[in-house]
């Protein structure tokens, strides 16, 4: 039985489409630099908050209308809700989905017993995949809705919750490994702190990390080859978040070894309640050879907490294409969804314009990234704008070739700095602009 009944497959139509279920400028096929629209972007659909979501709030419950739940959270409703995913996805023509264990099926009154539900679930899952040819980005565990996470998970006062999350992430790497998963995420929920008067910051960071190669060495141990990613949040829930942004998670990774086994998996909203944009955590990740994927989503710059809302602001997606393509593009990664309906968004089909206008903004993103970068205008203005480390005492400096000594010869011969040129941030923007629109 369709859960959609009323929906046909989205299609691309074109700009000048105004059939709300259609793509204006998604086209799957349509190469763009090089490279398929679907290849460039890597669509992927978040279980959690698509089919898991119910539009709760602090003031008030779910208000979600969705006709397959049938109320019991058992091993049955979640079987039946995969096929409702894979529909989903099937309509919606993503590529991609990534799941925590817990979103996917119940917890069950053991460990023992929640892993056989997992596999129940994740048996239906294989057989939509092969049905449908839709793949997993990437899989991940939940360490923070049960309250034996409490106090944390990999970081928690206590060692039993350390063990017990050890457990869940070898059954979910596992798991991910069986669904032929392109990666595995790390974001730990309630890894960080809320008082230094309860906390030991030194010893809960050694245990993150211990925690972080014990995964990788399991990964390699069962033959799972997928890409590890970090993914920064500042804060929610707890309010010093371990993994607060780019810098202060490669850091962590360079200072514990793990840098050859994690990259980044940034997300938007979470870039901002860092106080960054997204573009600069893609970019500094991206400099540092650590850009690995993207949950896309947009915050609401007026409210200051997650709101984890569809991303349709087209500066944005074109800002953030222009920086994967600057850095070769995805390889393993992708656009994850990360994002939910509004609370009032209670029909099925909100979900449908919430995805669609998503993979809109992105895909007329990309087009304008790329439109950017062939005509190199920006990238020349960039480059001209760094020139005095082209030739002469820039190229000597970066070359390793002057010190303190020679460079205070060469400044007192010379008299003074040559003056800077105008930095142009109006015009690079009315530029930009003329891309957009
Ligand atoms: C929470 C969040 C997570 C991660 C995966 O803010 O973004 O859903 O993406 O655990
Ligand atoms: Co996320």
């Amino acid at each position: 039985m369709s859960a959609f009944p009323d929906i046909q497959k989205i299609c691309y139509v074109g700009p000048q489409s105004k059939n709300a279920l259609s793509f204006r400028h998604y086209n799957e096929s349509e190469v763009v630099a090089g490279k398929t629209m679907k290849d460039h972007l890597r669509f992927s659909v978040a279980y959690w908050h698509t089919l898991r979501g119910t539009g709760s709030d602090p003031f008030g419950p779910g208000t979600m209308l969705r006709p397959w739940e049938t109320g019991s959270d058992n091993v049955d409703m979640a079987q039946k809700r995969v096929r409702v995913a894979f529909e989903f996805m099937e309509k919606l023509t993503t590529p991609f989905f990534c799941f925590h264990d817990r979103d996917i099926a119940p917890e069950g009154a053991s460990l023992a017993e929640t892993n056989k539900n997992l596999d129940a679930v994740v048996k239906v899952i294989k057989e939509e995949m092969q049905r449908t040819g839709v793949k997993l980005l990437w899989g991940t565990a939940n360490l923070f809705s049960n309250p034996r996470f409490v106090h944390g998970a990999a970081t928690s006062p206590n060692a039993d919750a350390f063990a017990y999350a050890s457990a869940q992430v070898k059954k979910a790497l596992e798991v991910t490994k069986e669904l032929g998963g392109e990666g595995y995420t790390f974001w730990g929920g309630r890894e960080g702190y809320q008082t230094l008067w309860n906390t030991d910051m030194k010893r809960e960071f050694d245990h993150l990390a211990k925690f972080m190669h014990m995964a990788v060495d399991y990964a390699k141990q069962i033959g799972f080859k997928g890409q590890f990613y970090f993914e920064p949040k500042p804060k929610e829930p707890t309010k010093h978040q371990y993994d607060y942004d780019s810098a202060a998670c490669i850091n962590f990774l360079r200072a514990y070894g793990l840098a050859d086994h994690v990259k980044m998996n940034i997300e938007t909203n979470h870039a901002t309640l860092a106080g960054h944009s997204v573009e600069h955590e893609l970019d500094y990740a991206g400099a540092q050879g650590f850009l690995g994927s993207v949950d896309a989503n947009v915050g609401d710059l007026l409210l200051g907490w997650d709101t984890d809302q569809f991303p349709t602001d087209i500066y944005i997606a074109t800002k953030m294409m222009l920086i994967i393509l600057k850095y070769g593009g995805f390889t393993t990664g992708g656009l994850n969804f990360d994002a939910k309906v509004r609370r009032e968004s209670f029909e099925p089909v909100d979900l449908f314009h919430a995805h669609i206008g998503g993979m809109d903004a992105f895909a007329k993103g990309l087009k304008i990234a790329a439109a950017i970068r062939a005509e190199g205008e920006i990238d020349g203005m960039l480059k001209q704008r760094y020139s005095s480390w082209d030739s002469g005492i820039g190229a000597e400096i970066e070359a390793g070739k002057q010190n303190f000594a020679s460079l205070e010869k060469y400044i007192l011969a010379k008299g003074d700095a040559t003056p800077n040129t105008s930095g142009r941030q109006e015009l690079l923007e009315n530029i930009v602009n003329r891309y957009v629109f």
